[in-house]
């Protein structure tokens, strides 16, 4: 019903937006998918709901997400997948929980890995800190690890390589567990596809004496993928068939309840990331409850501008995670805005405002406390490069002196944060910028304005507030206070690219094909918009790859790892290939169309028509 009022709402306010066959097209896509033989993983699909984000306003933008988010929560749709809240899936959660309980009572030589590439490996590195520390609150022995493909730079920047290298993913296991002689192992792949994550699967399931592996996804087991993994027999989807096999027994667990298509065609940010924060939140308070609390188990972007989040504690560790995952979603680029003092709330006032979105100065998170709050376990990254400078000190030197109206200054805080400093911070942006707006959790009936309060109100031209009721658990208000804050950050940042013309209906057309995965999904989408054969589509993209107007015989179709390492170094190979499918002119002529028009959508329009 709830949905059924969004649809309704978004109709009523955009015209465009329709949504009268919804069911029945996300049904026939997933059956497509089941049936269709060639793997095809459900959030790289197009989602009916965002068909048109790109021609969509602001509001239409965010109401569109929500819809989209909220599927997340369906019960039953006419396919019948497993959802999040399906009998089994928390069934198995319980038994996960369970493991991990075992550990918690009994921590000597035992741990509890959680890994994965990208935002899989963020959200682990988030939830495996931010539950360590509530052990060390209550004098227990940590029993958390988290791994990300790539190492601690991974978690500010996008490091695509790594995600590919199952031996790398191995090593870091088999490293992270020296030693041990009990480790519950939880690997993150959404689409059940990161060879790492494989990797580190399949060395669980060679040593049971010492492993439990549990896989988290968002896709049916048979969609897993099934390319071949260099240097290594198995596949994924093998990986996956082993798993089912020991699953029966409970020596393995496989949690993978579908979600329903990211707004943007394979943003596994979104939902994937949401939903993954929900599924290890779940099993490790339940198994701290258990342990501990003898708790029983039970079931705008157009004229050149940056957003800036500055944060406290967990929230702003998710501004960080939101802003290191635009680069390879969206590329890199440029765009404009115009700014509107809208009395509309803080979501939508940002995609107003926002950029011109040029690599990492795009969209920025900050931590107060730096690394010594964010406490990865490589600790301060700042050697890596400018980027990697994230506290707020960092922020008064490096940005602040050049801020100008342009930009966008989100504060991420709840009543729980010091409120004079918060106030300090907003003054002195305020001085440069006037496009400062704020996101606040009040919770636990402590709902009174303070006077700080409202000198952080008046400084800014939006603040959204969010109350919450009194919480069972301290724990339990901060997850509702994450999960909402990541929901607006991915509705700003997403929002933001779309407005800018980075999205063509609801894919991104400049996405970087620096992995298999990202290689592969540039390939399908060329494929998909100039409805060219897949070997055609292939060439134009090694063209525009290796900026090589004829390819030579010492550049094979297949040598995907060649590949991606050399789209490292270059900029929208994707938008130059569909130029080169769409006009059949010359690779020069297509990077003169580009560069006479940046907005990458608007290229799109004029070749398609
Ligand atoms: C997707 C994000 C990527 C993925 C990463 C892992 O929006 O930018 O970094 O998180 O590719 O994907 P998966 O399917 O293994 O969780």
């Amino acid at each position: 019903a709830w949905l059924c009022q969004q649809r309704a709402d978004c109709r009523r306010q955009d015209p465009r937006v329709t949504f009268a066959s919804d069911q029945l097209s996300l049904a026939r896509e997933h059956r497509l998918v089941r049936d269709g033989g060639t793997r095809q993983d459900l959030g790289e699909k197009s989602n009916p709901l965002t068909r048109d984000i790109d021609q969509a306003s602001a509001i239409g933008i965010v109401r569109m997400l929500q819809a989209c988010d909220g599927q997340m929560f369906e019960e039953d749709t006419a396919v019948k997948y497993q959802r999040l809240l399906s009998k089994q899936v928390v069934q198995t959660l319980v038994e996960v929980a369970k493991r991990v309980e075992l550990i918690l009572k009994d921590p000597q030589d035992g741990l509890v890995v959680l890994s994965g590439c990208g935002t899989s490996g963020r959200i682990a590195f988030l939830v495996a800190s931010r539950f360590s520390r509530r052990l060390k609150d209550v004098n227990q022995s940590s029993v958390y690890s988290y791994i990300i493909a790539g190492g601690d730079r991974a978690l500010l920047s996008s490091q695509e390589a790594p995600e590919d290298d199952a031996k790398l993913g191995r090593l870091m296991l088999k490293e992270a567990c020296e030693g041990k002689k009990r480790v519950v192992f939880i690997g993150v792949s959404c689409g059940l596809s990161a060879p790492f994550v494989a990797g580190q699967l399949d060395f669980c399931l060679r040593h049971p004496e010492v492993f439990t592996p549990v896989l988290v996804g968002f896709n049916p087991a048979h969609q897993a993928r099934d390319e071949p993994i260099e240097g290594c027999t198995f596949t994924f989807r093998s990986v996956v068939q082993r798993m089912l096999e020991l699953a029966q027994s409970q020596r393995a667990f496989i949690i993978s309840p579908a979600v329903g298509p990211e707004a943007i065609s394979g943003s596994s940010r979104m939902k994937g990331g949401s939903a993954t924060k929900i599924l290890l939140e779940v099993i490790l308070s339940t198994a701290q409850a258990a342990a501990f609390s003898r708790a029983p188990l039970t079931e705008t972007l157009r004229c050149g501008g940056r957003v800036c989040y500055l944060g406290w504690g967990t929230l702003a560790v998710l501004g960080l995670i939101d802003a290191s995952e635009c680069n390879p979603t969206f590329g890199a680029g440029e765009a404009q805005v115009g700014t509107s003092k809208n009395a509309l709330h803080s979501t939508e006032m940002c995609l107003f405002l926002c950029v011109c979105l040029e690599d990492y100065e795009d969209i920025r998170g900050f931590i107060a406390g730096g690394y010594v709050e964010l406490d990865n376990s490589e600790g301060p990254l700042t050697s890596l490069g400018p980027d990697f400078s994230i506290s707020h000190e960092e922020f008064f030197r490096s940005v602040l002196p050049s801020l100008t109206d342009r930009d966008t200054v989100l504060l991420l805080y709840t009543h729980s944060d010091d409120l004079g400093e918060v106030a300090a911070l907003a003054r002195r942006v305020r001085e440069r910028t006037s496009n400062l707006h704020a996101i606040y959790h009040r919770g636990g009936g402590d709902n009174a304005a303070t006077d700080r309060q409202e000198v952080i109100d008046n400084l800014c031209s939006s603040a959204l507030k969010i109350s919450w009721p009194s919480p069972q658990t301290r724990i339990s208000v901060h997850m509702q206070w994450e999960l909402s804050t990541k929901l607006l950050l991915n509705a700003i940042s997403t929002g933001g690219h779309v407005l800018k013309g980075k999205v063509y209906r609801n894919h991104m057309v400049d996405v970087q094909v620096t992995n298999s995965k990202l290689y592969r999904r540039a390939a399908r989408l060329l494929q998909k918009l100039s409805g060219h054969p897949k070997s055609r589509c292939e060439e134009a993209l090694l063209k525009a790859i290796y900026q090589s107007e004829q390819l030579t015989s010492a550049i094979p179709l297949s040598d995907v790892r060649a590949h991606t390492a050399a789209a490292n170094h270059r900029s929208r190979v994707v938008p130059l290939a569909l130029i080169l499918l769409l006009t059949n002119c010359s690779l020069k002529e297509a990077e003169s169309r580009l560069e006479q028009q940046p907005i990458i959508r608007e290229v799109v329009v004029v070749c398609l028509s």
